[in-house]
């Protein structure tokens, strides 16, 4: 499970969503029975695709690996879509190494500890912002690698800035003028660079929301629940073992406006437009007082519906294991929704979810379908190594004794087929039977289609020949 980690540039947890797809504008006047959405591209511009071929790319991030010598140098590695989707077989490892990457291996330099996908130019051609550690302290600092028509690899640059900037934590419009801005988090606050970038790395402008900086710790996520095209924040806070209520920042034409929504206390979630009103969701997996309650009690995922005046204060419908048509059953500690993602796995138009789950047989992932209706348990499906799960193929790699039981903590949605429907990545730091954390887990692959997820494919980091050897720190993770 993703645990809350304290504010500093070692352990920034961000958990990051999808952006809601923009397509299609709020419905108009009070049409008794909303028409089904025109179904629309999972990703509203080239949010994922660096070579532009149509195709989206995933990009697995390992930033405590050993790289030229220098533990904890840190590199990502890119796996292409294609027609048949994500192209193992011709995977990019970047590291500081590369001579187009400015900066040398360092150690703990930890390139790629944030990671954000989204075209920062504006050219057409997903770009991908990355977290470092400076090489004389602390200090945090973003690289820019711009994508083009041969993928990543042209050029990159060093974001300017003027303070430390924290580790890129999400992407999104939050000023709603059509260009890509950049999100970071830092102990103290979370810094705005909007968009445009210039290739040399400048930002149109720059902004900073305060947060406290006594030891708490977020986690964030981002969408437009407000309808409006410019990006919402929200911020998941607890301090030690108390959780606080989540947090809401509006995005507006000037930018972000915290506001009031008593909003219940979280620590995951997505914002996704599951009922296909033209407003997206915001998709939580609650907590009680205490960020430790999750391993002892069962989970409830909230949808807080979207709106115009921002999340509903009324229209929050609640889901368990439980509840109707999702498969398993609740239970203590069965972390129903530990991690979110979401995207249109079906391409009906309506956004559906995937949540982790815990089971006796231990990890599963579940999908839950939306509709008119919202968020349901009806047609969900369920893949894990119950004897009633849809089964999961084989960790191509078996010796690493992982398999998809075993807690893998990260789910990212991303269309690597093109067809429209959203297909959904699962992997991350791994803890295998003797407990040994931030293993370099396989990544899996599941293929959307109108029947729901369907093909599925295995592989690791040794498999696609990316460095797999001494590493540091929580092991591999998805660019947000
Ligand atoms: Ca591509
Ligand atoms: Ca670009
Ligand atoms: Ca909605
Ligand atoms: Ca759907």
């Amino acid at each position: 499970m993703r645990t809350p980690s304290p504010t500093t540039p070692m352990a920034l947890a961000t958990v990051v969503a999808t952006a809601l797809a923009t397509g299609c504008g709020p419905a108009s006047g009070n049409a008794p029975a909303p028409e089904p959405p025109t179904p629309r591209p999972v990703d509203a511009g080239e949010k994922d695709d660096f070579n532009g071929d149509g195709f989206d790319d995933l990009v697995i991030t390992v930033p405590g690996a050993e790289v030229g010598g220098r533990v904890g140098a840190g590199y990502i590695a890119v796996v292409y879509g294609a027609q048949d989707g994500l192209d193992t077989g011709d995977p990019q490892v970047v590291s500081e190494e590369a001579d187009w990457v400015p900066g040398e291996p360092g150690e703990l330099s930890n390139f790629g500890s944030g990671a954000v996908t989204g075209d920062f130019d504006g050219d057409g051609f997903a770009d991908l912002a990355i977290g470092r550690r400076t090489e004389e302290s602390t200090a945090t600092e973003a690289v820019l690698l711009w994508g083009g028509e041969a993928g990543l690899g042209e050029a990159a640059s060093v974001v300017d800035r003027s303070k430390d900037l924290g580790m890129p934590t999400a992407g999104g419009d939050f000023n709603g003028d059509g260009h890509q801005d950049l999100l970071t988090f830092f102990g103290d606050g979370l810094r705005l660079l909007y968009g445009p970038f210039s290739r040399d790395g400048g930002a149109a402008d720059t902004a900073s929301e305060a947060l406290p900086n006594a030891g708490e710790s977020f986690s964030f996520i981002t969408g437009d629940v407000t309808g409006d095209g410019a990006t919402d924040v929200f911020g998941f806070e607890s301090f030690e073992e108390m959780a606080y209520p989540t947090r809401f920042w509006r995005g507006t034409g000037s930018g972000l406006q915290e506001a009031s929504a008593d909003l219940p206390n979280a620590d995951e979630g997505v914002v996704a437009d599951v009922d296909g009103d033209g407003y997206g969701d915001l998709v939580l997996r609650l907590l009680g007082m205490s960020v430790e309650d999750p391993p002892h009690v069962p989970s409830t995922i909230m949808v807080v519906h979207g709106g115009e005046d921002g999340p509903s204060t009324d229209r929050r419908p609640t889901l368990t294991l439980d509840s109707e048509g999702v498969p398993g059953e609740e239970a203590d500690g069965d972390q129903f929704g530990f991690e979110l993602t979401a995207g249109d796995v079906d391409s009906d138009g309506y956004a559906d979810v995937a949540a982790g789950v815990n089971t006796p047989d231990g990890r599963a992932l579940v999908l839950l379908k939306g509709g008119q209706a919202g968020l349901t348990g009806a047609e969900a499906q369920r893949y894990g190594r119950s004897e009633s799960d849809a089964p999961v193929p084989e960790n191509p790699d078996a010796g690493n004794g992982l398999d998809f039981g075993s807690p893998w903590t990260r789910l990212r949605t991303l269309d690597a087929n093109g067809d429209g429907a959203a297909d959904i990545a699962v992997g991350g730091p791994q803890i295998d039977s003797a407990g040994v954390n931030g293993l370099l887990g396989p990544v899996w692959a599941f293929s959307g289609a109108e029947a729901g997820l369907t093909g599925m494919t295995a592989f690791t980091l040794a498999f696609i020949g990316a460095p797999s050897g001494p590493k540091f720190g929580n092991g591999q993770s998805f660019a947000d």
